[in-house]
């Protein structure tokens, strides 16, 4: 999607997204924009990471460097990243058009599914990690490559940003710690969608959409994807709470010996 397509189809972007808590837009990179993100990608892995704080970094397994599940902050530690996200990017666009309202970066993240050693994203609400008032953000999910349900496709229950935050507690899944506590009541299981996809193709979630994405049991392809986060610029963010929490998780995983 060229940006003048993203301005022309705004509006009904934004009607999308209050309806279904989420928009999906094949294509939304093109084969060359993808391309040169998937390079830099490698490029990331291979000179950057080395050099990240460990609490940035995750692995399936330490040991194994094939293992690299998630990264945080990408744009804070690489202009082409940074460029990604920065105010007028396509991505910004997308964000505002989907809020309908004037939106911050906050965070691109990386998500692989290994085929090594892969385990389900739990059901949450990325709203509950985010320590919001009002709770409003946005998070662009951003296929690195095909996606098929083998290799653990992104699922929403679509509607579910209308009904609030639900309980979450511990999933014991690194990367995504917490889950729902009562997911797979009917309104869950109604509204299911799954969303395989091709290279290029961005799904844009609210904050309060329940998503989850099983294992990737495809054997041997892995399952790479960008999160790009954005919040409403008029949020007020409880940073003491958002600290602590991430204090009491980075802890959590040292004394396991995850990170
Ligand atoms: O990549 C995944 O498995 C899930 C990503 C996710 O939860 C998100 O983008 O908010």
């Amino acid at each position: 999607m060229t940006a003048s397509e993203l301005l022309q189809t705004r509006d009904q972007l934004h009607t999308e997204f209050d309806q279904d808590g989420y928009v999906s837009i094949p294509g939304f990179f093109d084969p060359d924009e993808i391309e040169a993100i998937r390079e830099n990608n490698e490029r990331y892995i291979r000179d950057i990471v080395p050099k990240m704080p460990e609490t940035e970094v995750y692995y399936d397994d330490k040991d194994d460097p094939d293992t690299l599940k998630q990264l945080q902050n990408m744009g804070k530690h690489d202009p082409f990243f940074g460029s990604l996200l920065e105010a007028d990017s396509k991505l910004s666009q997308l964000a505002e058009a989907c809020l309908g309202e004037a939106v911050e970066a906050r965070n691109l993240q990386y998500f692989n599914k290994s085929p090594k050693v892969s385990t389900p994203t739990p059901p949450h609400q990325d709203g509950y990690y985010f320590h919001l008032t009002p709770n409003l953000a946005v998070t662009m999910w951003i296929a690195l490559e095909d996606v098929t349900p083998e290799q653990g496709c992104v699922n929403y229950v679509r509607g579910s940003h209308r009904y609030g935050m639900r309980a979450h507690g511990k999933s014991g899944t690194l990367g995504f710690s917490q889950g729902i506590l009562d997911f797979g009541i009917p309104n869950d299981l109604e509204n299911q969608q799954s969303f395989p996809c091709q290279a290029g193709h961005v799904l844009a979630h609210h904050s309060f959409v329940i998503h989850w994405a099983d294992a990737n049991t495809s054997g041997d392809k892995s399952r790479q994807a960008l999160g790009a986060v954005y919040f409403a610029e008029r949020c007020e963010i409880d940073q003491s709470a958002r600290a602590a929490y991430q204090a009491r998780l980075d802890a959590e995983l040292k004394s396991a010996g995850k990170i």
